[in-house]
């Protein structure tokens, strides 16, 4: 079994990558499976997966490295129930210091993983190897430094957004900051790159993998910073009134979030028919989702959040979309409690130099 871990910002495109991945191998007859990460209970990556046939397996309630027992343990449950050829893990995007917490432990005690890609969306990277200023606070910027830091494999992602100036640029300027580091410059929505990014994780290319030193007091500050919230929402709406109904909860979390100056690192939502939208935090002014076509009359939804806010102003923010939506023409709104919270001060279970 190949084991391949997958880190990297927050909405950097690593599901997207990891699901593509699994579908080219499966269909080279593969067998594939995912382990997915995230701070709160309830994972839309997770709904994402299954609901593509790929089996995944989760741990929730914090990062691998401060539940190493859980990845472990569910590892193992997926390599005896499965039997899966392939593994990716994919950490929570705000998670730092992977290789010494995560990558290390894997390999000194069991599951020894065959690689470490980190991604980075191409926008935000470029932007801070410029200098510009990008509306998070310095600590959560500096989780994001650190897990380029320590990428023994970089996969700036999301090119197809940057002009051809704008790539050469981002590359130049990774190559200068970063001499050593395998790169890739990718768009994960296409599939012949994501086959070529898979080709290039090579079993036990990541021993010598640096860790470098970490101001926990900083990583734990960024980490709370960015509150979660996930909840489950369910509506009823008149016929072919489904796709208005969910454009406007989403837009209305995100009025909301622009007015108190939040910045939305990842806000995601699973659809139960399988559709996930996301906006994260290089898209321009939060830009307006994408809504598929919802003919049904009962729509289920499960949202995910990352937001630069407080946690209770996140939840007030969801509650009063699904208000607003509530008052449109013959919708009702059923929204679940909602489990939104800053997360704990990061305690790796090991930590290996
Ligand atoms: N244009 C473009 N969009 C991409 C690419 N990769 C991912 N996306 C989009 O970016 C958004 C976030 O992607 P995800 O794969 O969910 O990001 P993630 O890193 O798994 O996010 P978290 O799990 O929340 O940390 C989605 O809307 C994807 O469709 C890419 O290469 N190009
Ligand atoms: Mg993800």
């Amino acid at each position: 079994m190949q084991l391949h871990l997958v880190g990297g910002f927050l909405g950097s495109g690593k599901t997207t990558a990891i699901a593509a991945a699994a579908r080219l191998l499966m269909e080279k007859g593969k067998r594939v499976g995912v382990v997915t990460n995230d701070q709160g209970r309830y994972l839309v990556d997770t709904a994402f997966f299954r609901l593509g046939d790929v089996p995944a397996v989760e741990v929730t309630g914090g990062c691998f490295c401060c539940n190493y027992d859980d990845l472990d343990a569910r590892l193992t449950q997926l390599v005896e129930s499965y039997r899966p050829d392939v593994v990716f893990a994919e950490s929570v995007g705000s998670c730092a210091d992977l290789v010494a917490t995560v990558l290390k432990p894997l390999l000194e005690l069991r599951h020894a993983p065959a690689s470490l890609s980190v991604f980075a969306d191409a926008r935000l990277l470029r932007f801070r190897l410029l200098g510009h200023t990008l509306p998070f606070s310095e600590d959560i910027l500096y989780i994001f430094d650190k897990q380029i830091e320590e990428a023994g494999l970089l996969v700036v992602n999301k090119t197809d957004l940057l002009t051809p100036d704008e790539r050469r640029e981002v590359e130049a300027l990774v190559r200068a900051a970063y001499p050593f580091k395998s790169l890739r410059l990718q768009n994960s929505l296409d599939k012949a790159q994501v086959a070529a990014w898979v080709g290039s994780l090579r079993v036990n290319g990541i021993a010598a993998a640096p860790s470098p030193a970490i101001d926990y007091r900083r990583y734990g500050q960024g980490e709370a910073e960015l509150a979660w919230l996930d909840q489950r929402i369910t509506l009823e709406v008149p016929p072919g009134q489904g796709q208005a109904a969910v454009s406007r909860f989403i837009e209305v979390i995100l009025e909301r979030l622009a007015a108190l100056d939040a910045t939305v690192a990842h806000l995601k939502f699973a659809l139960d028919g399988g559709a996930k939208i996301s906006i994260t935090a290089g898209d321009e002014n939060n830009r307006r989702p994408i809504v598929p076509d919802l003919p049904d009359r009962r729509i289920g939804l499960l949202v995910n959040a990352r937001v630069q806010t407080g946690a209770d102003l996140l939840r007030a923010a969801v509650a009063e979309a699904a208000q607003r939506v509530a008052e449109m023409p013959g919708v009702s709104v059923v929204l679940s409690p909602a489990d939104a919270f800053h997360p704990g001060f990061p305690t790796p279970t090991y930590r290996m130099d």
